[in-house]
C-alpha cells in the first residue's frame, strides 16, 4: 500500500483511506478493539506519507525565551484526540463540545452526550453508534472491579492525605496487574504494543469510579460504596458511588463534566505527562498515574478546587449577594496579595473557555436561581477587566475550572478537595487514548534537549 501512495497517480486511493479514516460514523457491529484494528494499519500509512512529504520542513522559528517561558507554543507533540484553538478553544476529533452534544449516543431520556461514545470518538474519530456505547458501559462495568490490597491501600490511607494522592497512590498499584507490562516481559512483538495498552487503558478507566467512589467514601465518611450497575452507564455509576446516583440532573452534569474535562490536546501538564512517561513504555497506569500528580497542581486541575475555596472565602468576608464594588475589592485584594485568581487565564485560550459556556449553560437549564451560580456570573462581569487593568495575564478570561465547583455544589458535593478527581477521572479519558496510539504508531522515546544559560550565551557570542 505504501508505494501505492507514493505517486500522484494514486491520490484516488488514498482519498479513500482517507474517508475510511474519517468518515464521522463507525461501522455498525464492529467493537472498538476491532475497529481499532481496522484504523491501525491505515493511520500508519497516513503518517509515513506525511512525514515523507513534510517530514524536513521547518515548522517555524524557535526562540530563546520559549526555553525560558514554558516552551508555551513550541510546536512539539503528535495528539490526535484534539487539538486547541487559542479562540475558538476545543475540537475532540474536530468537533465542537455542542457538536459533541449534538452528535454523540445519549443515555434514554437523557440530553448530554454520553462519555462512552467521547472515548470511541477520541480513540477512532468516528461517532459511535447508540449500540457500541452501551456495549462500552457493559464492558467497562464488567472490569470495573478493584483489586483488594488496592481497596485496603485507599482504606489505609489517613483521611488528611489528600484525595489526589490517594487517587495517584491507586492508579500507580494497579500497575501490579498491568497486561502491557506482562506482554512485554513475556517480548511481545513492536507491532503488538496497542493491544495490551488498550486492554489496560480500557481496565484503567473501568476502575477509576471504584477507586474515586472509595476515597470519597472513606475521606468524608459518606458510607458504604455501593456494587456497581452492569446495566447503568459509566457516569451514572459514578455517581452512584459517590451517593448521588438518584439524582438525575446530577448524573446529567456528570455525563458532561466527564465529557468536557477529558482532552484539552497535548501540551498541558496531564496529558504531556502522561505522554512523556508512557513514552518510556511505562504501562498505562504508571503514566496516568503521573498525569495526575501533574493536575492536582493548583495551576492546573486543582484549580476546581481553589475557586471553590477563593469563593467561600470571600462570601464570608462580603457576605451573599455582595455588591460588584465589593466583590472587585475582594479581586484586586487577591492580586495585591500576590495570588492568582484561580479559574481565569489560560496558557493557550485567550478567549472564554467552552467548556465554560457548556457548564454556564447547564446551569441555566437546571440551577438558574443557585445564588453560587449567580455569583460565578458576578465574578465573570467582574473579573476580565480587573485583570485587563492589572496588565499581566494574557487571557483574561474564565476557563473550565471557573465554574464546575459551583455546579458539583449545588448537587450537595460540597468536598471541594475532592473536585480534582472528578477532573482526573474524565482526563483518563484523553490520556490513555493517545497512549493507545502511541503504541500503535511506535512513538519513540521522548528527549528533547535541554541547554544552560552558560550554554545559550555561548551559542550567541560564538555567532556574533
Ligand atoms: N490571576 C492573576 N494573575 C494571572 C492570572 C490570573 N488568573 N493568569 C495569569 N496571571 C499572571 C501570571 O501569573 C503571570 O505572572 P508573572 O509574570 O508574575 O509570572 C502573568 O500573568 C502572565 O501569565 P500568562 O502568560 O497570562 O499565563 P501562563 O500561561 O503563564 O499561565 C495559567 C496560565 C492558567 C497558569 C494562569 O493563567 C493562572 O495561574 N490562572 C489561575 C489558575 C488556573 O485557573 N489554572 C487552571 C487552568 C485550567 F485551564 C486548567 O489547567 N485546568
Amino acid at each position: 500500500m505504501a508505494s501505492v501512495l507514493r505517486t500522484s497517480r494514486t491520490k484516488p486511493v488514498w482519498s479513500a483511506l482517507a474517508r475510511a479514516r474519517f468518515s464521522s460514523t463507525a461501522p455498525k457491529n464492529t467493537t472498538l478493539k476491532e475497529r481499532l484494528a481496522e484504523l491501525i494499519p491505515l493511520e500508519l500509512e497516513n503518517v509515513k506519507r506525511v512525514r515523507a512529504e513534510h517530514g524536513k520542513k521547518a515548522f517555524g522559528p524557535v526562540i530563546v525565551d520559549q526555553l525560558y517561558g514554558g516552551m508555551r507554543g513550541l510546536p512539539a507533540l503528535i495528539w490526535d484526540g484534539s487539538v486547541l484553538d487559542a479562540d475558538e478553544g476545543i475540537r475532540f476529533r474536530g468537533k465542537t463540545i455542542p457538536e459533541c452534544q449534538e452528535l454523540l449516543p445519549k443515555a434514554p431520556g437523557g440530553a448530554e452526550p454520553l462519555p462512552e461514545g467521547l472515548f470511541w470518538l477520541l480513540v477512532t474519530g468516528e461517532i459511535p453508534t447508540q449500540e457500541q456505547v452501551t456495549e462500552l458501559s457493559k464492558d467497562w462495568a464488567a472490569r470495573s472491579a478493584i483489586p483488594e490490597f488496592v481497596e485496603e491501600i485507599l482504606d489505609r490511607c489517613p483521611p488528611t492525605l489528600h484525595p489526589m494522592s490517594q487517587f495517584s497512590l491507586a492508579v500507580t498499584a494497579l500497575n501490579h496487574n498491568s497486561a502491557f507490562a506482562k506482554a512485554y516481559q513475556d517480548g511481545v512483538s513492536k507491532k503488538e504494543y496497542w493491544g495490551p495498552t488498550f486492554e489496560d487503558s480500557m481496565d484503567l478507566i473501568a476502575k477509576l469510579p471504584n477507586i474515586a467512589g472509595r476515597i470519597y467514601r472513606n475521606v468524608f465518611a459518606a458510607g458504604k460504596l455501593p456494587a456497581i450497575d452492569p446495566s447503568k452507564d459509566y457516569s451514572h455509576n459514578l455517581s452512584t458511588l459517590l451517593g448521588f446516583g438518584d439524582n438525575a440532573a446530577f448524573v446529567e452534569l456528570m455525563r458532561l463534566y466527564i465529557t468536557i474535562h477529558s482532552d484539552h490536546e497535548g501540551g498541558n501538564v496531564s496529558a504531556h505527562t502522561g505522554k512523556l512517561v508512557g513514552s518510556a513504555l511505562s504501562d498505562p497506569f504508571l503514566a496516568f498515574a503521573a498525569s495526575l500528580n501533574g493536575l492536582a497542581g493548583p495551576l492546573h486541575g486543582l484549580a476546581n478546587q481553589e475557586v471553590l475555596i477563593w469563593l467561600s472565602k470571600m462570601q464570608s468576608q462580603i457576605g451573599e449577594n455582595a455588591s460588584d464594588e465589593a466583590v472587585k475589592e475582594y479581586v484586586w485584594a487577591t492580586l495585591k496579595g500576590g495570588q492568582v485568581v484561580p479559574g481565569y487565564g489560560h496558557a493557550v485560550l485567550r478567549k472564554t473557555d467552552p467548556r465554560y459556556t457548556a457548564q454556564r449553560e447547564f446551569a441555566l437549564k437546571h440551577l438558574p436561581d443557585d445564588p453560587l451560580f449567580k455569583l460565578v456570573g458576578q465574578i465573570y462581569n467582574v473579573v476580565p477587566d480587573i485583570l485587563l487593568e492589572a496588565g499581566k495575564a494574557k487571557n483574561p478570561w474564565p476557563n473550565v475550572d471557573a465554574h464546575s465547583g459551583a455546579l458539583l455544589s449545588h448537587y450537595g458535593l460540597t468536598q471541594m478537595q475532592f473536585y480534582t478527581v472528578l477532573f482526573g477521572v474524565s482526563r483518563a479519558f484523553g490520556v490513555t487514548a493517545q497512549l493507545i496510539w502511541d503504541r500503535a504508531l511506535g512513538a519513540p522515546l521522548e528527549r528533547p534537549k535541554s541547554y544552560s544559560t552558560a550554554a545559550i550565551e555561548k551559542m550567541f557570542k560564538d555567532k556574533s
